[in-house]
């Protein structure tokens, strides 16, 4: 596979932007971030992503006014910039207009990449952000203080606000380059850390109350149910802190937060503090994620999850 050269773009292509279905602050981030550089050099550029309902509420102080409707996009692009996901499957809508672009870049910190002509995957950054900067600077594309911000939020959110072990110095470095070149540190951390809704927050109490902690393998769960949502008056999209919560209890390493989904599947959130691995765990049900954050979908029952997951950390202990 060949690299990425980002100023060799031809100047005629019709780019489309994107990344995995309901972005977070990475992939959301370092989109806007490429399509705030390449329209300062004069290119044609679409910014889309599949989510459902709407951008998630602590991310809308990002530039999402660039965010098109998947519906509106065109029928074709000469190239397909995807960020943060290894996999077309999790583009979701946007699969199949990526899959058409005969030349598709694929920036990425993630393992488990399998599509893309031109890659360029660092699996030990902290945050695709994190590649993206090092290109920008490589190849000298202006990085402005909007840019910056973006590039920052997703510096921030894949590290936990620098508190996870994927936090190295050069990440320091780079965050420290971003607020000279003009990010808003306030902004993002107040928009995605400093305030929930009354009725958020009033669910994770209900969440902590069904708290369970399995000592023998020592995880914790917890769960959000459909019914949930309608009486806290919350959408899912809102709820995503949560996980942050339920990994706390110093007894435990492993956390696990199931959310039921509309069709009663569940989606699963799992995060480690220690040796074991949650992307060997995601992927027993074809997910994906990080080391010490992981996710994935499934349609067993919340039993069957526990037990599957209770002994794949056994295997691992
Ligand atoms: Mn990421």
């Amino acid at each position: 596979m060949n690299n990425i050269s980002l100023l060799s773009i031809p100047k005629s292509y019709k780019i489309l932007i994107t990344g995995h279905i309901n972005p977070d602050g990475d992939a959301l981030g370092s989109g806007l971030a490429m399509k705030l550089a390449l329209d300062n050099l004069d290119y044609s550029t679409t910014v889309s992503y599949d989510y459902i309902n709407k951008i998630s509420e602590e991310l809308r102080f990002l530039p999402i006014e660039h965010v098109s409707k998947s519906d509106t996009l065109g029928s074709k692009y000469d190239l397909s910039i995807v960020f943060d996901c290894g996999d077309p499957k999790r583009l979701g809508k946007l699969e199949d207009i990526v899959l058409k672009s005969e030349t598709i870049y694929v920036i990425d910190h993630h393992l488990d990449n399998i599509f893309g002509t031109h890659v360029e995957i660092d699996s030990n950054a902290a945050s695709t952000t994190q590649v993206l900067y090092r290109m920008f600077i490589k190849e000298n594309i202006s990085v402005t203080p909007s840019i910056a911000t973006c590039l920052l939020t997703g510096l921030i959110t894949d590290t936990g606000r620098f508190q996870y072990s994927n936090t190295s110095s050069e990440v320091f470095d780079i965050a420290s380059s971003l607020l000279q070149l003009g990010a808003d540190l306030t902004l993002i951390t107040e928009s995605i850390y400093g305030s929930v809704s009354n009725e958020a927050l009033q669910l994770q109490a209900e969440v902590i109350q069904r708290l369970n902690i399995f000592s023998e393998v020592g995880l914790s769960y917890s769960y959000v149910l459909q019914r949930d949502y309608s009486k806290y008056n919350t959408i899912p999209e809102e709820t995503d802190f949560l996980i942050d919560v339920i990994r706390l209890p110093k007894e435990t390493n492993v956390a696990m937060l199931l959310k039921e989904q509309e069709d009663g599947t569940h989606k699963g959130s799992l995060r480690s503090r220690g040796h074991i691995d949650v992307q060997t765990i995601a992927s027993l049900f074809d997910g994906g994620g990080h080391k010490a954050a992981a996710g994935f979908s499934t349609n067993l029952t919340p039993d069957e999850i526990l037990n599957k997951v209770s002994n794949a950390i056994r295997l691992q202990s």
